[in-house]
Formats: C-alpha cells, sequence, structure tokens
C-alpha cells in the first residue's frame, strides 16, 4: 500500500471462517501464497474487532482480549511486522493495536484469519487508503493465509492465482446463500497446539510424499462444493467437505515427524456422527489443525444432533 500518514484510530471487525475445501501448503511462504484453491464460510458475527490507534512511542503495543503482549511474543512480532507493510515511508510511526476475539474459547477455533483480516481493515482506514475489498483480501493475506477469506461474508473462494507477485491471488464472495446451513462447534481440546498451521503445512509439503496428490484432491473437491452450493444439495457439501478435511489429515499423518492433531476424543466424535449418519442424521463435520470438530448439518436436523452433542455452540451464516 501506499503509506501515508494515519488519520486517526480506526476499528472494524471480520468474522472468523471455516474452509469446506481446506488451504494446505504454499507455493511461496513469504507471500502466502498456496498451492491450492480454497472455499470457506465466514462465521458471521463470530471474529475479531481490532482498533488501531497512532501513539507516541517507540514501538507498538499490542493487546489481545484486554492483555498486554510482550514485544517478542510471537503474536506482537507478528503483528508489528504486519504494520511494517504500512509503514515503510514512515518507519517512525507506532500504534497500539486492540483485538477483542468474540469466539468462543471453549470452541478452539484459531483467530488469526479474522485478527489479520479486522487489521487490515483498521490500517487501510486509519491510512486513508480507500482499498477495494479485493485489495484488502491480498494485503489480509500476507499476514495468515486464510485472512484473505475473512474480507467477505457468507461463501468464499480463494482463488489461488498464478503470478508470482500474488497480486491475483485473493478471496472473491460467492452470490449463493444458504439459509438454515449451520455450523457446530464442538470442543474435544482447547490446549494450545505444539505445532501450528504454518509450520505443519511446510513440514507436510517437504516430508510427505502423499502431499503430491492433495491439490487434485482439493481441485475436485472445490469444483464440487461449487456445485453443492449451486443445487443446495447438503449432502454433496457434507460429503466433499468431511472427505476434503480427512484427505488434508492425512497428509499431515504421513509428515515426518508425524503430525496428528486428533486426540481420542476428536475419533470418539467422528465415530458419533459416522453412527448418526448410519442411523438417517444428516450430519457431516470438517476439522483443521487442531483435535476439535466443526459439525456441518441443515437447521432441521439441530434438535436432534444437539441431543448427542449438548453444549454445541452453533451458527448459522445465512440466518435460519
Ligand atoms: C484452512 N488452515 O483453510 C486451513 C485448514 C488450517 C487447516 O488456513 O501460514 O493460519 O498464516 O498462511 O492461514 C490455517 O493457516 O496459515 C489454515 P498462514 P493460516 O482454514
Amino acid at each position: 500500500p501506499e503509506a501515508t500518514i494515519p488519520k486517526a484510530s480506526a476499528e472494524h471487525f471480520a468474522p472468523s471462517n471455516i474452509a469446506l475445501c481446506k488451504y494446505w501448503g504454499k507455493r511461496d511462504s513469504e507471500l502466502n501464497l498456496p498451492v491450492n484453491a480454497s472455499l470457506s464460510v465466514s462465521l458471521d458475527t463470530l471474529g475479531s474487532r481490532t482498533r488501531v490507534e497512532p501513539i507516541e512511542a517507540a514501538s507498538d503495543e499490542v493487546w489481545l482480549n484486554g492483555v498486554r503482549q510482550v514485544s517478542d511474543s510471537r503474536f506482537a512480532r507478528r503483528v508489528s511486522g504486519f504494520i511494517d507493510l504500512f509503514r515503510i515511508r514512515h518507519p517512525e510511526l507506532a500504534f497500539r493495536v486492540d483485538t477483542h476475539n468474540n469466539i468462543p474459547t471453549a470452541a478452539g477455533l484459531a483467530s488469526s484469519a479474522s485478527g489479520f483480516g479486522a487489521l487490515t481493515k483498521a490500517l487501510v482506514d486509519a491510512f486513508g487508503l480507500g482499498l477495494t475489498a479485493t485489495e484488502q483480501s491480498i494485503i489480509a493475506r500476507l499476514g495468515s493465509g486464510s485472512a484473505c477469506r475473512s474480507l467477505f461474508d457468507g461463501f468464499v473462494e480463494w482463488q489461488m492465482g498464478v503470478r508470482e507477485d500474488g497480486l491475483d491471488s485473493h478471496a472473491v464472495a460467492l452470490e449463493q446463500t444458504w439459509p438454515g446451513l449451520s455450523i457446530g462447534l464442538i470442543k474435544v481440546d482447547e490446549s494450545e497446539k505444539s505445532v501450528d498451521s504454518r509450520a505443519g503445512m511446510q513440514r507436510t509439503k517437504e516430508t510427505a510424499h502423499l502431499y503430491q496428490s492433495w491439490p487434485l484432491q482439493a481441485a475436485s473437491d472445490l469444483s464440487r462444493l461449487q456445485q453443492a452450493i449451486e443445487t443446495r444439495d447438503f449432502a454433496l457439501l457434507g460429503s466433499v467437505a468431511e472427505q476434503n478435511a480427512l484427505s488434508m489429515h492425512a497428509t499431515m499423518i504421513a509428515s515426518w515427524p508425524p503430525l496428528l492433531y486428533w486426540q481420542p476424543g476428536s475419533v470418539a466424535a467422528m465415530q458419533k456422527v459416522w453412527r448418526l449418519r448410519a442411523e438417517g442424521l444428516a450430519v457431516y463435520f470438517t476439522m483443521d489443525a487442531g483435535p476439535n470438530l466443526k459439525m456441518l448439518f441443515e437447521s432441521a436436523s439441530a434438535a436432534a444432533l444437539e441431543a448427542h452433542f449438548p453444549g454445541m455452540e452453533i451458527v448459522q451464516p445465512f440466518g435460519v
């Protein structure tokens, strides 16, 4: 971006998103350019609200959920490194960045996507850059790949692009909606994972021969998901999303050292989903780089499913 002096403080919200076709692997790790296109659904009002404010100080102040982060923490360094993109011409500028996540911590959802989405919007506003959502999606991607999808609501596709400079690698919103489509957040374990997505996808790409088939799986899944959304075919949407998530996890398990994010409770929940499906309940799951499951179902199945997963938090991205 063309950095000017920031006009003022600014505050923006960006939703978290759950991928139905996952982003797993980079062709360029500096620019966060993906190996494959991905498709997600944004979580409506669950996400991050971030305020940036220019301050008279030697360095940035980074706050998360009301707690000041030490300046050499991983989180603070990532935030300050991202702000550097905006202050290339004025490296003396410092900011107070205040982020609040309203994602239920119990759900164990990653928040880097919504966090960098909201931070991008706030910085673009504070610097008075007047960029389009597409341009902001490209910038958010530099903070965290999946953040490029959090610039939009509803179904979102991250087009991988072909350029080396990444200017064609950004998200686009799909026009279709799906009232009643529901995502149930199941907490299996909320402790901090030892290998984050960034390191995990790198390891998988470098060490798993099985990874070679991942781009083919993802390309096929993406087009089948587009068809499912076009025709509102829930069984197709759910089955493709579940197979896509398990395929991604297969490449993780085939890495060395192995990456197994599942806990015994994850497997138990998967088996419960398969049993419920065999009994006629239309429920599928997806999983990210962690032990927690995200259930996919339509609102007609909500009551039956809640009986089996008490305490499940439900999000309806397109309303009831
Ligand atoms: C996704 N994940 O599509 C996939 C599925 C995790 C598993 O996008 O290195 O935090 O910042 O670009 O965006 C998480 O990866 O990685 C992610 P970076 P990011 O949702």
